[in-house]
């Protein structure tokens, strides 16, 4: 199984990214930001929580978004691997990732890490906001508060990562295709 964390700050180019990979390498694409926004949009239980929570730029609890990917990895067995995207976002996450792959005989095969610089995501997640509707894109203040969640809580992976020596960082700036070639390339090393 080829099992990616595409990894990056809020705006870096995940889900963009990942759009492109999942057809390139027939991976299955597991967004937890996109999951927790159906969960919203149809009203349920867990979105109603979540929404004020994602709202305001904080992190959903972990044990909520862990019981998501397990429901979800547990219901696709025979994928040819999967893109996590935008998860994990906190050791526990990365820990607990680490743990269910184990129990299916597989494990992460890269850390894919889109390094852009602060302004730039700033830019970006303000300029998607005046179409995307998402209240976490709308203002600046939350966007940094999301910026600073991500230093607080997310960065640390990279370290987790590297101790298994399996980080690798892409430039993240520059044109979309250009991006995608580059993360092709760390793939098709691998
Ligand atoms: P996510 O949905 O993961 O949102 P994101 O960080 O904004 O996404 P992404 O980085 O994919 O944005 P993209 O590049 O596609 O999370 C949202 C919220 O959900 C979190 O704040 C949190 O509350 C919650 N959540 C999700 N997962 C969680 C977890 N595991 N634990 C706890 N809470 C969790 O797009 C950004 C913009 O840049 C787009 O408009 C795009 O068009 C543009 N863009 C992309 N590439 C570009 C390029 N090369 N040049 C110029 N613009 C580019």
């Amino acid at each position: 199984m080829l099992n990616i964390v595409l990894f990056g700050p809020p705006g870096a180019g995940k889900g963009t990214q990942s759009q492109l990979l999942i057809d390139q390498y027939h991976l299955m694409h597991l967004s937890t930001g996109d999951i927790l926004r159906g969960e919203i949009a149809q009203g349920t239980e867990l979105g109603l929580k979540a929404k004020s929570i994602m709202d305001r730029g904080d992190l959903i609890p972990d044990e909520v978004v862990i019981s998501m990917i397990r429901s979800i990895l547990e219901k696709n067995l025979n994928a040819k691997g999967f893109i996590f995207d935008g998860f994990p976002r906190t050791t526990t996450q990365a820990e607990s990732l680490d743990e269910m792959l184990d129990e299916l005989n597989t494990s992460i095969s890269t850390m894919l890490s889109l390094d852009v610089d602060d302004d730039e995501l700033t830019k970006r997640l303000l300029e998607r906001g005046k179409s995307s509707g998402r209240a976490d894109d709308a203002n600046e203040s939350i966007i940094r508060n999301r910026i600073q969640e991500y230093n607080n809580k997310t960065a640390p992976l990279k370290e987790f990562y590297t101790q298994q020596n399996k980080l690798q960082s892409i430039e993240g700036v520059g044109s979309i295709d250009a991006i995608n070639a580059k993360l092709c390339e760390a793939i098709d090393q691998l």
